[in-house]
């Protein structure tokens, strides 16, 4: 074994882990290593595995899941990913990858163990149940707050600042050999998690992983025009009439766009395309609060997602809609047809606007 750059450890060409020892910014190894053995336990007596993670899959999602089924895969496992819902487009080339399976309502999944990543809680696995897994054991690995810790192994840590970043320090601390798309899974969970390695979640350690993957050989460039260079011309369409849709409130520090279930019907788009959209309110001069909302299928329910600047905790105003999340970005979905979704959500916002500044003066 020899020490080929600063930060890891190799056997040939072979990943053997990080040299956290030298980084006191990097210090969770010793603790990563006592979260990690549990994990390494169920992982180790499983032959089949299942890996899977919330519905309407985002980049951390795919990314995550995909890698760590490529990695178990690697170390000879027998594992495929699950999900709720087909990966979006543009994250294709990461799900085509591995057997990757959409289940029809109440298939039964046969495994010897199930691994949860990206998901508060299990409702967040959508329409897919937890009857439906035939392992005993599940794998909670997760980075949102809120998480009950609901597997008989846990990996849960809100600092980090993806789902992908646990799978990468479980690879590491396993010292499991890292295939190619598996960098790229948890490359495109960093990138897409922290807004292109912008926003406050990003950590000196984000991007030391990103640099190890660098170093890896990755082709961070293509990943990227893969991932945000590739839009078909309906989500353009659909960008430009939910641009039309914004609106300012309380002066401008809330700002509200708003999409129809009919405008992805128009555009041939669907929710899979809204995943940059939640940033544009958020763009305007002056805005503390940005509310992004569409209507769901048929027009009965509104999925919302809100973005705070540093000191607004917006998971706290989506709990208020039995939501969850993070504090700068946190959703919920409402039992409500768009417009009074919006009448509703906004009046909310204000008065907790107006609460949350009271409360710091
Ligand atoms: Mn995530």
């Amino acid at each position: 074994m020899r020490l080929r750059n600063r930060s890891a450890f190799y056997e040939g060409d072979r990943f053997l882990g990080h040299r956290t020892d030298r980084t006191p910014s990097h210090s969770g190894r010793s603790e990563d290593a006592e979260t990690a053995r549990p994990i390494q336990k169920l992982i180790d007596g499983a032959k089949t595995i299942i890996v899977t993670g919330h519905e309407r899959p985002d980049g951390d999602c795919i990314g995550s899941t995909v890698a760590l089924c490529a990695i178990l895969r690697e170390i000879g496992k027998d594992a495929r990913v699950v999900n709720a819902d087909a990966a979006p487009t543009r994250y294709q080339f990461l799900s085509t990858a591995v057997p990757y399976h959409v289940p029809a309502d109440g298939e039964k999944m046969v495994s010897d163990l199930t691994i949860v990543l990206d998901s508060t809680d299990l409702s967040r696995l959508g329409r897919v149940k937890r009857e439906q897994f035939t392992s005993e054991n599940l794998i909670d690995m997760d980075h949102h707050l809120g998480n009950p810790h609901f597997g008989a192994a846990n990996w849960v840590d809100t600092k980090a600042c993806a789902a992908a970043e646990l799978v990468w320090r479980l690879a590491s601390i396993c010292k499991w050999p890292v295939p190619m798309v598996a960098l790229q899974g948890m490359y495109a969970g960093l990138m897409t998690d922290t807004g292109q390695f912008s926003y406050g979640n990003t950590r000196p350690r984000t991007l030391r992983m990103a640099a190890e993957m660098m170093d890896r050989g990755l082709d961070f460039e293509k990943l990227w025009q893969r991932i945000y260079l590739n839009k078909p011309w309906g989500e353009l369409q659909l960008e430009a009439r939910a641009r039309a849709s914004l609106q300012a409130h309380l002066g401008g520090r809330i700002c509200s766009m708003a999409i129809r279930d009919t405008d992805f019907v128009e555009t041939k788009t669907g929710p899979q395309h809204t995943e940059d959209l939640a940033s544009i309110p958020r763009s305007v001069e002056g805005v503390e609060l940005a509310i992004f909302m569409y209507g769901l299928p048929g027009g009965k329910r509104t999925k919302i997602s809100f973005r705070s600047t540093q000191d607004l905790d917006a998971r706290q105003l989506a709990q208020q809609f039995n939501g969850g999340g993070h504090r700068q970005a946190a959703g919920a979905t409402v039992e409500l047809p768009l417009d009074e979704a919006r009448a509703t959500v906004i009046a909310a916002a204000e008065k907790f606007l107006l609460g949350a500044t009271k409360s710091t003066h």
